[in-house]
C-alpha cells in the first residue's frame, strides 16, 4: 500500500551502519558534538564512551528494525521469555564483540585519543538481577539472538538495580544504585504503553441477551511504559528486543483536578505511587518475603506483557485456538505465575471463550522453570493480599484450583491427603495461594535446570505432581552459560589462543568444537603459552585487588576463589573456617615447615540480602578474619584472604578468569545447577566442589580426575540431619578448634560471630559444615599438592576446557526450543558471516 516513490526514497535515505573505521570515527564524533553538545575541548573518557556506544547502539538498530520485520513477515511461533530478572553487565564491549567491530573500534577510539579498554571500564553494569537466575536470563538472551530464534524478553526497568555494596568496618552497607543517569542503551517506546488495573471490584451479571458477564471493575489504574533494549546474536544480524516496563501514573503528570483544586500534595504523591511500582529490584536471592509491593510488581509486569503479546498475535488474524501455535511463554520461577491466570481471564471474560477451551490454550502456552528446591524460596501470596489486589484473578485461581481437583479426585478417589497435598490453596490461616503449584498447572512443561535438581523435584517438592500427571511434564535443561562473553570477552587471550589452534573462532558458535584441544593437553608450547595467560589474568586481578583493597598479593601464589551471593546453604562459612584452620596450622609449623607450603589467596565476594543477618555476619568473619592474617608477619605471603567489594558481571569477567580454584561447596542437594562453576572452567580454573547441581555433569563431562570432590552427598542428607538432633553427634574437633580461636578474639568482638558457631554447635547445623569439614580440608591438602606440580595442572586446566562444550547456553536454548518450546530458528541470510570477526 506505501507507494514505490516513497519505499525508493526510503531505501535511498536509510541509514546503512558503519563497516570502516572512519565512519565508526565520524558517528561517534557526531554523537559526542551533537547529542552530547561536546566538543574536542571537553570530551572526557565517559563522553568518549558516551559517543562509541551511542554509535554502536545505531548500528543495532538498523539490524533491529530488520530482524523486526523479518520476523514479522516470516509470521512464525516467537518466544517470550519473562524473567523479573536480567543480569545484563555491561553492553558496550558485548556489542562490539558481536556485530564484529571491536577492532575497528579500537583503531577509531585509538585515533581520537582514547584507548579501548579505559572506554569500555566507564559504563555501569546493567545490574537487574540477584545472582544465577538473572545471568542466566541474560545468557539466554544472548544464545536466542545468536541461534536466530524469534524471541522477546520481558522484565522491569527497575529505576535501581541491585544495591551496591560497600564494606565499612567489615560490614555489608548498601547503597543505592541509580544506573539510569545516563543509559544510551534503551529506547523508551512512548507510543508503547498499557494501562494496568489494580484493586476494584468483580460485577458479575447477567446482560440483556441473557448472558453472563463478568466485569473488574473501578480501583487504581497504572501505566506502563516500554522501554526496549536491543539484543545482538554473534555472528548473526539478528538482533532481538528486551522489553522492560516502567510505571507511570495513568493520569498522565499528575491529578489535574486535585492540583487546580490546590491538592498538589496529594497530586505528586499519586504519581509517586505508581512510579514506585518499577523503582526497585527487590535484592533477595533464593529467598521470598510476600510483600504487596513485589505482587504489584510481578502483576504489573506480566498484564503488561501479555497484553503486548496478544496484541501482537491479534494482527495475525488468527483464531485463538492457534495461539499456542504462535506463542511459547516461559515462566522464569514462580515469579511470572500470573500470565497464566491473566491470559485466562482475558481469555474468558474480554474474548468471550469458554473456560475449557481457553484454559486449553493457556497450559499449551506455557512452561514453567524451577530454579530452587529451598522451601524459603518457594512463593506464596496470602490469598486476602491477592482478594484486594487482583480480585478477579483470585477467583480463576479458585476455580482454577477447583477444575483441577475434580482431576485429581477422579483419579485418586477418595484421597483427601493427597488433594490438600496438591492444592493451590494452602488451608492455613491465612490461606496461601502456592504458586509453584499453579504453575505446574498451568503449564504443560516444568523444567529443572540440571539434572540431580530436576530428579529431586520430581522426588521431594513435586513428587504428588508427578503422580497426578506422570513424569513425562517434568524435564530436565541443564543450565549454560554464552561462550561470547564467558570466554570472547572476559578471556580474550585465551579464545584467542584457543582460535589460533582451532584455525578460526567458531567455537564460540559451536563450543563442542572445544574437543580439538585435546591433543594439545601434553603439547609443552602451547601449555606454556597457556600458563602465561592464566598468569597474566592473575596479575590483573592483583593490580584490582591492589587499589581496592590496600593489600598486595602475589600473582604466583594459588588464587582459590568463591564469588557468589552469600548464603548459608552455599557455604561460604565452610570456606572462612577452613582458611581459619589453615592459618591456625602455618602457625604452629616451624620456619622450614612453611617454606614447604603452596601460598594462597583466599577470594571471596558476593552480596548478602540486606535482611539476611546471618549472611552478613559472615561477609563481617571474612573481612575481619582478613585483617588480622594480612598483616599477621609469621604468614606473610603464605596466606591472604580478600574480599572484593560489590561483585558484580563486570567484575566477574576480571576475578573469573584468574582464578586456579574455585569453590562451589554447597550442601549437597541444595544447590539447583550453579552456573559460575561452568565459567570458571571453561577459563581453565579448576573447581573444588560437592556433588551437587551441575557440578555433577561438570564431573561427568571433564572427568572425574580434574575435579576435587568432597563431602556427603545430596541421598545421606536427610538422614544426617536427622542424626544431628536424635542421633550420637559430635562437632569435629579440628573446627571446635577454629570456633575457640574465634571465641578467643583473635579476630575481635567475638560475640558478633556467635551465632554462627552455635548454629553448628547448638542448632543442628542444618548445612553439615561439621560433617563436611574434614573432607574438605584434606581436599585442599590434595589442592596444595597437586599446585606443586604445575605441568600437570596446566594439562588438568586444557584437557576440562576442551571438554565444556557441553555447557554452552546455546544447547540449553536449542533443548527447550525442541522439548518444551516446539520452535524453529528464522533462516537468517548472512552478509554479516563474512564480518571480520575480532
Ligand atoms: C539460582 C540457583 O540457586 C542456581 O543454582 C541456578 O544455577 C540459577 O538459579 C539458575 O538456574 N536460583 C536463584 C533464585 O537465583 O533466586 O532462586
Amino acid at each position: 500500500s506505501i507507494p514505490e516513490h516513497m519505499r525508493e526514497a526510503w531505501r535511498k535515505f536509510s541509514p546503512k551502519g558503519f563497516t570502516s573505521k572512519e565512519d565508526f570515527e565520524a558517528e561517534c564524533v557526531r554523537h559526542i558534538e551533537t547529542t552530547l553538545a561536546r566538543s574536542l575541548f571537553n570530551c572526557d573518557e565517559l563522553a568518549a564512551y558516551s559517543g562509541t556506544a551511542l554509535a554502536f547502539r545505531d548500528r543495532l538498530i538498523i539490524d533491529w528494525n530488520k530482524t523486526q520485520q523479518r520476523q514479522t513477515f516470516a509470521d512464525q511461533k516467537r518466544i517470550y521469555y519473562l524473567s523479573l530478572e536480567f543480569l545484563m553487565g555491561r553492553a558496550l564491549d558485548n556489542a562490539m564483540l558481536n556485530v564484529g567491530l571491536k577492532n575497528v573500534a579500537k583503531q577509531g577510539l585509538d585515533e581520537l585519543g582514547f584507548r579501548i579498554e579505559d572506554i569500555i571500564n566507564q559504563e555501569h553494569d546493567a545490574a537487574l538481577g540477584n545472582g544465577g537466575l538473572g545471568r542466566l536470563a541474560a545468557c539466554f538472551l544472548d544464545s536466542m539472538a545468536s541461534l536466530n530464534y524469534p524471541a522477546w524478553g520481558y522484565g522491569l526497568r527497575y529505576r535501581y538495580g541491585i544495591f551496591k555494596q560497600e564494606i565499612e568496618n567489615g560490614y555489608q552497607v548498601e547503597i543505592p544504585d541509580y544506573w539510569l543517569d545516563f543509559n544510551p542503551w534503551e529506547f523508551p517506546r512512548h507510543d508503547v504503553t498499557v494501562d494496568v488495573q489494580f484493586f476494584g471490584w468483580v460485577n458479575k451479571y447477567t446482560d440483556d441477551e441473557g448472558k453472563q458477564v463478568v466485569s473488574w471493575q473501578d480501583g487504581e489504574m497504572v501505566t506502563a511504559v516500554a522501554y526496549d533494549v536491543p539484543v545482538p546474536g554473534y555472528g548473526t544480524s539478528t538482533v532481538n528486543n528486551l522489553r522492560l516496563w516502567s510505571s507511570k501514573a495513568s493520569s498522565g503528570e499528575f491529578d489535574f483536578a486535585k492540583f487546580n483544586s490546590g491538592d498538589y500534595e496529594s497530586a505528586v504523591a499519586d504519581q509517586q505511587r505508581a512510579e514506585t511500582i518499577s523503582a526497585v529490584l527487590y535484592p533477595n536471592d533464593n529467598l521470598e518475603r510476600g510483600k504487596e509491593l513485589r505482587l504489584k510488581q510481578q502483576y504489573f509486569w506480566c498484564a503488561a506483557s501479555l497484553h503486548d503479546i496478544i496484541r501482537r498475535f491479534k494482527k495475525t488474524q488468527r483464531k485463538w485456538s492457534e495461539f499456542p501455535d504462535q506463542v511459547a511463554i516461559q515462566l522464569n520461577d514462580t515469579h511470572p505465575t500470573l500470565a497464566i491466570v491473566e491470559l485466562q481471564r482475558i481469555l474468558i471474560d474480554k474474548e468471550g471463550l469458554e473456560w475449557n477451551a481457553a484454559w486449553d490454550i493457556v497450559t499449551k502456552t506455557f512452561g514453567y522453570t524451577n530454579h530452587t528446591v529451598l522451601p524459603e524460596a518457594l512463593e506464596k501470596w496470602s490469598v486476602p493480599l491477592i482478594q484486594n489486589l487482583l480480585p478477579r484473578h483470585l477467583q480463576i485461581i479458585y476455580d482454577i484450583n477447583l477444575f483441577f481437583l475434580q482431576t485429581v479426585e477422579r483419579r485418586f478417589p477418595k484421597d483427601r491427603e493427597m488433594l490438600s497435598r496438591v492444592s493451590i490453596i494452602e488451608e492455613s490461616n491465612p490461606k496461601m495461594v502456592r504458586m509453584a503449584y499453579l504453575a505446574i498447572v498451568g503449564s504443560h512443561k516444568v523444567n529443572g535446570v540440571a539434572e540431580l535438581h530436576s530428579d529431586l523435584i520430581k522426588t521431594t517438592i513435586f513428587k504428588d505432581f508427578v503422580k497426578v500427571y506422570g513424569p513425562d511434564k517434568f524435564t530436565n535443561v541443564t543450565n549454560g552459560i554464552t561462550p561470547r562473553r564467558w570466554l570472547h570477552q572476559a578471556n580474550p587471550r585465551l579464545s584467542e589462543l584457543i582460535a589460533s589452534k582451532l584455525g578460526s573462532y567458531e567455537f564460540l558458535k559451536d563450543l563442542t568444537l572445544l574437543n580439538k584441544l585435546e591433543p594439545f593437553v601434553d603439547d609443552k608450547e602451547f601449555k606454556k603459552e597457556w600458563a602465561e595467560i592464566k598468569y597474566a589474568n592473575k596479575v590483573r586481578l592483583a593490580q584490582h585487588i591492589l587499589k581496592s583493597n590496600g593489600v598486595s598479593v602475589n600473582p604466583k601464589a594459588l588464587f582459590d576463589v568463591q564469588v557468589k551471593r552469600i548464603h548459608e546453604y552455599k557455604r561460604q562459612q565452610l570456606n572462612i573456617f577452613g582458611v581459619i584452620h589453615r592459618y591456625l596450622a602455618i602457625k604452629s609449623m616451624t620456619p622450614e615447615e612453611r617454606k614447604k607450603l603452596a601460598p594462597r589467596v583466599s577470594i571471596f565476594g558476593g552480596k548478602a540480602a540486606p535482611g539476611y543477618w546471618m549472611a552478613k555476619t559472615i561477609i563481617h568473619l571474612i573481612n575481619k578474619v582478613g585483617e588480622v592474617i594480612n598483616k599477621d608477619p609469621d604468614v606473610g605471603d603464605l596466606l591472604k584472604v580478600i574480599f572484593l567489594e560489590d561483585y558484580n558481571v563486570s567484575k566477574a569477567e576480571i576475578i573469573i578468569p584468574a582464578s586456579d580454584i574455585s569453590e562451589h561447596i554447597s550442601t549437597a542437594g541444595t544447590e539447583a545447577s550453579g552456573t559460575s562453576n561452568m565459567k570458571f572452567v571453561l577459563n581453565g580454573g579448576l573447581v573444588i566442589g560437592t556433588l551437587d547441581g551441575a557440578n555433577i555433569e561438570i564431573t561427568r563431562e571433564i572427568g572425574e580426575e580434574n575435579v576435587f570432590l568432597f563431602g556427603n552427598l545430596a541421598e545421606d542428607v536427610e538422614d544426617l540431619r536427622h542424626n544431628h538432633f536424635y542421633g550420637d553427634y559430635s562437632v569435629n574437633p579440628e573446627l571446635l578448634k577454629v570456633f575457640e580461636c574465634i571465641k578467643s578474639g583473635t579476630f575481635g568482638d567475638e560475640a558478633a560471630f556467635g551465632a554462627l558457631i552455635s548454629a553448628i554447635v547448638d542448632h543442628g547445623d542444618y548445612y553439615l559444615v561439621s560433617d563436611d569439614f574434614d573432607s574438605y580440608c584434606k581436599t585442599h591438602d590434595l589442592i596444595d599438592e597437586s599446585y606443586k606440580n604445575q605441568d600437570k595442572w596446566v594439562s588438568k586446566s586444557i584437557q576440562s576446557v576442551a571438554r565444556m562444550g557441553f555447557f554452552t547456553s546455546d544447547r540449553c536454548i536449542n533443548e527447550y526450543a525442541d522439548s518444551i518450546w516446539n520452535i524453529e530458528p528464522l533462516a537468517v541470510k548472512e552478509e554479516a558471516e563474512v564480518r571480520a570477526r575480532t
